[in-house]
């Protein structure tokens, strides 16, 4: 029996998917998630993340290493064959860093099975927190790194973005610039995806085209670091950056460490990479012309594209792919922390949420929320706070309805640069599990909206990718149609179908939304 087992390392959990694959067999035969805030409480996260100014959001990356421990136990102890697992993939939460210390390498070479991972770490980080996706502080790094390579479109050029503050670039020229001892203690930095794959090698592992691009340093084209966008931002970080691989490169084999504390045999470990690429994966999306959505902590669009020209409007991001090639993406941070804060204000359970978009006529009979409850990204705005027009505070039902929509057509209007008119689009993600939200999609998109049967598209895609590695590696390589091929069906009757009359009336709130939006930004 062929194995393969993918990792998610998001924002609030770690999630495992182990699919049997090969010789006609493509079966999910294991999934599990652990959330951090409850996993792990003696790290004093909330929502997986610690944010003391609102601005400033960091992750400890001891606590992720604490998770795969975990999780590693837990899969032995579901009675998985684990000498089975010939290959293992992940992603990591995309553009945090973790900073490692020269004492790293000998400390990983030195772990002894015995004992548990988190607490053998002392010493290995040059840094004790790692800035994650939701940091927005780094507004006056953005400035100097886009300056120095000749501006914003410039930077979009070479890399698909312009200068993001969650991007690495400017998390990094942060650290070197504002706490220059712990910047030189720095051996190593690596990404949340190639840190976890490091640990699973023992060995450094590389980065790949996929996350790689989320950092505002690597040459988008070439799918290597651009040496103007590394001068940019920071002094001698060349050789702090691991080498940027394809995708499917072989990082390693899982270390003697793993094998000897639960009993897993020497398993390839390919190249981890980030959560959105790998979602891209596991919604089966390996073909141009297919959109997916997923409706976790960030919400986020995207679809694979042949050609890595930017968004011209300096909105969204171009990666690279895991199948190769590119994809689009443009990311929300108000996704399901928004949904929660509505849901919470009012008093009401996921049901109860569900039921207030029934009960409510699409249109909100013109009541718009444009929900920056936290920081948004699309479009950037630092002031957090939710803005209604012709909307009752007091009104529960009405502001359910009003979140959903506010959040359907920012995600349509930011994504109609790369995908103008789609048929189908394809979901994951916790929200994706609600019928109502997809509804809403559906309807503002004019398009099906599909699930696909493994809930974590993440985690399945890593597993998928494991598969893909594996099989590339031992000369037997498959294309990307037959590794998705019986995994990333559809369920049928799952989804939503677009109404024409609801459809009609977000065609007519469609201009009023951005009219409203252009006030709140002072854009014209
Ligand atoms: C994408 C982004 C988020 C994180 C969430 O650019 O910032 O979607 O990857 O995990």
């Amino acid at each position: 029996m062929a194995l393969y087992l993918g990792f998610d390392s998001s924002t609030q959990s770690l999630t495992a998917t182990i699919i049997e694959a090969g010789d006609g067999r493509h079966r999910v035969v294991f999934e599990d998630s652990i959330a951090f805030d409850t996993a792990f409480p003696h790290y004093g996260t909330r929502h997986g993340v610690i944010s003391t100014d609102g601005r400033t959001v960091t992750a400890p990356p001891l606590m992720w290493a604490e998770a795969l421990d975990r999780m590693l136990e837990r899969i032995r102890a579901a009675g998985v064959d684990v000498t089975g697992i010939r290959a293992i993939s992940g992603s990591g939460q995309q553009h945090g860093s973790v900073y490692l210390s020269a004492e790293a390498p000998r400390i990983l070479s030195g772990l002894d099975p015995a004992r548990p991972l988190a607490p053998q770490l002392t010493g290995f980080f040059a840094r004790d927190e790692s800035p994650v996706w939701l940091d927005c502080s780094t507004g006056a790094e953005c400035a100097d790194i886009a300056t120095a390579v000749g501006g914003d479109r410039a930077l979009a050029q070479l890399t698909g973005s312009r200068a993001y503050e969650r991007f690495t670039g400017s998390q990094i020229r942060k650290f070197a610039t504002r706490e220059p001892e712990g910047y030189a203690r720095t051996a190593r930095i690596h990404l949340v995806s190639s840190f976890m794959a490091t640990l699973l090698c023992g060995t450094d592992a590389p980065l790949e085209p996929g996350d790689g691009s989320g950092m505002n340093l690597m040459n988008l084209a070439r799918g290597d670091w651009d040496p103007s966008c590394v001068a940019a931002t920071a002094p001698d970080l060349q050789r702090r950056l691991p080498p940027i691989r394809p995708s499917w490169t072989v990082a390693g084999t899982l270390s003697r460490y793993w094998q000897q504390r639960f009993g897993f045999g020497s398993a390839r470990v390919i190249a981890w990479t980030g959560d959105n690429p790998s979602s891209l994966i596991g919604l089966g999306l390996v073909q141009e012309g297919q959109l997916g959505i997923s409706l976790g902590t960030s919400d986020t669009v995207f679809a694979p594209v042949s050609s890595p020209a930017p968004d011209p409007n300096g909105a969204g991001h171009v990666f690279g792919s895991p199948a190769g090639g590119f994809m689009t993406l443009t990311c929300f941070a108000n996704g399901s922390l928004a949904r929660e804060r509505v849901r919470d204000q009012y008093g009401l359970d996921w049901a109860g949420f569900s039921a207030a978009l029934r009960d409510t006529p699409p249109g909100n009979a013109g009541a718009l929320m444009v929900p920056w409850f936290v920081p948004e990204i699309t479009p950037t705005i630092d002031r957090p706070g939710p803005h209604r027009q012709g909307l009752d505070v007091a009104d529960a039902a009405r502001n359910v309805r009003a979140v959903v929509e506010g959040q359907a057509l920012a995600m349509r209007i930011h994504s109609e640069w790369f995908a103008p008119r789609v048929t189908t689009i394809r979901v994951t993600g916790g929200a994706a599990a609600n019928a109502s939200i997809l509804q809403v999609i559906a309807d503002v998109f004019d398009a099906d909206v599909v699930r696909i049967a493994p809930p974590n598209a993440a985690s399945l895609g890593a597993a998928l990718r494991a598969y893909h590695g594996d099989r590339h590696a031992s000369d037997r390589a498959l294309s990307w149609s037959e590794v998705v091929a019986g995994f990333t069906d559809p369920i049928p009757g799952a989804g939503a179908r677009p109404r024409p009359d609801a459809h009609r009336a977000y065609e007519a709130l469609l201009p009023r939304f951005q009219t409203f939006i252009r006030t709140l930004t002072g854009s014209h």
